[in-house]
């Protein structure tokens, strides 16, 4: 991501003191999120990604200020650009005057390691921008699942005041779709003859994607692969008003930055003069959100273990059991 080794190694460290001082200047952490104070924002995104208790309670706190912040979501396969994409957004958003969090999602943590070298060269001209925080997470694994660590982070950014909150999810998994369905304004990043220009629509994101950018644009086929997305699009009309938009956008060679920028201003403003809408979509992601904490819940407090679920789909799977069976017994035995 951009820069996420540095970024984040910075944080850590400053993380370090924040915790250290702690005891002698005991404001509750949520209050210093809210007064935009970086150590408290890193420490605030550890605990989200650690989605323990702490992190509940944090997040509870902060959830009256949240809905300020435009959260943008930047999706696309592996390797699409979206990081290099994403740094050179938070240039132009900058140059606007506009404060930047960005949140990147990295399951895969060490698949990408080779691009984090690049991308630290690109984003060193941020890093030192109080109005920029960037924050790479692995979330593999991380308890609670990849959508709530995600969202929550972003609800941190939002709360420090960050006026664009952008988060980097990779492919079109059903963790990604739900952040997908939960933020504002949802970037595809498709990147010159990929071979997969469509899949992106087929993996379901045709229904929540704002816009469409072909990255690297000033490689060959960057045309074609637009034309083949507006083709898709053209049997794919717009669900609800907005017609997706596909722009091209080389970020090493700057082009098309400032028109994708207007445009994401453009969805927002559109979101904004259609709040039934807006209301709907909103509606739906806290739906989505608050059935994965009701099976979460519900799961605990079952006390049903990975293991025993583990077992049960196998007892389904070899047809000893109906699905419906097997969870009534999950939840009678408490296994
Ligand atoms: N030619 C060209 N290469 C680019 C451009 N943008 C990114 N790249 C290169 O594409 C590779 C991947 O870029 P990233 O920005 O890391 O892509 P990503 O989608 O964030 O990758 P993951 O997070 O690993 O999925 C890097 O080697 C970049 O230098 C561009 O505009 N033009
Ligand atoms: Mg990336």
């Amino acid at each position: 991501m951009l820069a996420p080794a540095v970024a984040d190694a910075r944080e850590e460290r400053e993380e370090g003191t924040a915790s250290q001082r702690a005891a002698a200047r005991p404001v509750p952490l949520a209050d210093r999120v809210l007064s935009a104070d970086r150590r408290s924002i890193a420490r605030a995104l550890s605990a989200v990604e650690r989605a323990d208790d702490a992190a509940r309670a944090l997040v509870a706190a902060l959830y009256p200020h949240t809905g300020r912040a435009h959260l943008v979501g930047v999706t696309g396969s592996g390797g699409a650009g979206k990081s290099t994409l994403i740094a050179a957004l938070a240039a132009e958003w900058r140059r606007r005057n506009r404060t930047v969090g960005v949140v990147a999602v990295d399951p895969t943590s060490a698949a990408s390691g080779g691009a984090l070298l690049g991308d630290r060269v690109r984003m060193e001209g941020l890093l030192g921008d109080p109005g920029v925080f960037v924050r790479s997470m692995a979330t593999r694994g991380a308890a609670g699942g990849l959508a709530r660590a995600t969202l929550d982070a972003a609800r941190v950014l939002d709360a420090a005041g960050f006026d664009l909150v952008v988060l980097e999810t990779i492919g079109a998994g059903q963790d990604q779709l739900d952040v997908a369905r939960a933020v504002e304004t949802v970037l595809v990043v498709e990147a010159p003859n990929m071979g997969d220009d469509v899949q992106a629509l087929k993996a379901g994101l045709g229904e929540v994607a704002a816009l469409y950018v072909v990255a690297k644009a000033e490689l060959p086929g960057a045309d074609r692969t637009a034309a083949a997305l507006r083709g898709a699009l053209a049997l794919d009309p717009a669900r609800d008003g907005w017609r997706p938009r596909v722009l091209l956008v080389s970020a090493t060679a700057g082009t098309g930055v400032d028109a994708l920028a207007d445009v994401i201003d453009e969805h927002r403003a559109w979101l904004a003069e259609h709040p039934a809408n807006r209301q709907a979509r909103v509606e739906a992601a806290a739906a989505v959100e608050l059935r994965r904490e009701l099976v979460d819940q519900l799961l605990r407090r079952a006390a049903v273990t990975n293991e025993a679920l583990a077992a049960a789909a196998r007892a389904v799977a070899e047809r000893e059991l109906t699905a419906y069976e097997a969870a009534a017994r999950l939840l009678s035995s408490g296994a």
